[in-house]
């Protein structure tokens, strides 16, 4: 006889220990944010952490050719396991919730599980991929792109960080080079817990997001090529400078965004001059562009007239310039039927809830192109995120846990009685 004990409640002071305890890894001084970039010291003492906790579980833990990690806690059957999981990297700038939630709330659902001797009739996968944030090497969402097989591994490993390593160098120098077979079996279904990093559950006073999909991403890096020169004896006329360049596209793209009007977005995030002094006229400017809108037409509108504006200012200033595409995903539109159990979950077990896009990439949008998928949004507190002042209320989180619990329950076919 199979279940789905609808009294099962998290342990929010055990949940908010472990992510306390992850937050430590690689800490922000002065701060309650921690960075941890993809590949770095700092994100292996936090995998080992993670790992740790799994193997205390009494996971079966797998590692992967990219080093994605999965935690499965084996069910009545052996098919095909209902996943869920994110991220344990962060920017440099990282708070505490942002993809550690996700992984830490698996976890603490796999505890309940024990803790009441149940065993769910599908095998339940806890997974943190690496490098979703592609702050370090770019695109994001590597780790679940290859996962998925979006990407092969090889050619993964051959991508070069902003520091001038490489994936697979790093992946093995910190020990996390595994032999799990990719692109990986898929899921029977994959639900991620996220923090909304975002202002509008806040803003409307809702507990949950029963999130819809995400919208499309596109990430450029631009290389501006001009003349350096004596600051003080170099004509305004005669300058061939990078820099003005990189600054009216920064404003450009700013304007283009204001006027398309939300849910479009813009950002300069990366800038490097060279060779970056007071008193030279730059030789070189390189940056980013980050783009992005839930209409994929409309955001190919956007690159566009980005671009040509971009070639205009660099032909005036008799610079050269070269663009490489660093991220570019269409936007995802996740499982109707996933969407509406979590609408139902967070209904019945007493939280406001309401559908929502996500603003942001998830290696959910991922999984989505191999299994039924979607995600659970908690509220950011102010809407921010990418920031060491991140913070979602403790209430907030174990209501998302809870949620998160029965939704992969509902998906998972139940439990039995089967102490194991
Ligand atoms: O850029 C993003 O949306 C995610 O944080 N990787
Ligand atoms: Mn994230
Ligand atoms: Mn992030």
């Amino acid at each position: 006889m199979t279940s789905t004990p609808a009294e099962l409640r998290v342990n929010a002071a055990r949940l908010a220990a472990r992510i306390d305890a992850l937050a430590e890894v690689g800490a922000i001084d002065g701060t309650r944010g921690c960075a941890r970039l993809a590949l770095s010291d700092e994100d292996r003492a936090g995998r080992d952490l993670v790992v740790a906790w799994m193997r205390d579980l009494g996971l079966a833990v797998s590692i992967d050719g990219i080093g994605n990690v999965v935690g499965t806690l084996a069910g009545a059957t052996n098919e095909p396991p209902v996943m869920t999981g994110s991220h344990i990297d962060t920017v440099r700038t990282g708070g505490r919730y942002d993809g550690n939630l996700g992984v830490l709330a698996g976890l603490e659902i796999i505890e309940v599980l024990n803790e009441a001797n149940l065993t769910p009739q599908r095998p339940i996968a806890v997974a943190f991929f690496t490098n979703e944030e592609g702050a370090r090497y770019s695109p994001d969402m590597l780790g679940s792109l290859v996962y998925v097989g979006g990407m092969g591994v090889e050619q993964a490993h051959a991508i070069a960080g902003i520091d001038d390593t490489t994936v697979g160098t790093e992946l093995a120098r910190i020990g996390y080079l595994g032999t799990a077979p990719l692109p990986a079996a898929a899921p029977h279904a994959f639900v991620e817990l996220h923090v909304e990093q975002g202002p509008v559950l806040e803003a409307e006073q809702q507990t949950i997001g029963a999130v819809t999909g995400v919208q499309g991403i596109s990430w450029t890096e631009v290389t501006v090529v001009g003349q350096s020169n004596h600051a003080g004896t170099t004509p305004m006329g005669l300058r061939r400078d990078p820099g003005l360049v990189a600054f009216r596209t920064g404003a450009f793209i700013r304007d283009l965004a204001e006027e398309i009007g939300a849910p479009q977005v813009a950002t300069m995030g990366r800038i490097e001059l060279h060779p970056n002094l007071v008193n030279v006229v730059p030789a070189q400017a390189t940056f980013t562009i980050d783009l992005r809108h839930t209409n994929d037409e409309v955001l190919r509108d956007a690159e566009q007239r980005t671009l040509a504006f971009l070639e205009a200012t660099a032909e005036r200033e008799q610079c050269s310039v070269t663009t490489r595409t660093l991220a570019r995903f269409e936007p995802v539109i996740f499982d109707d039927d996933v969407i509406s159990l979590v609408e139902r979950t967070a209904d019945t077990l007493g939280h406001s809830v309401r559908r929502m896009p996500s603003g942001a990439g998830h290696d959910a949008q991922m999984l989505a192109r191999v299994c039924p998928t979607g995600m659970v949004f908690v509220p950011s507190v102010n809407g921010i995120s990418h920031n060491p002042t991140e913070h979602t209320d403790d209430a907030d989180l174990e209501a998302g846990a809870n949620v998160l619990m029965q939704v992969l329950l509902e998906l998972a076919g139940g439990t039995t009685e089967a102490p194991r």
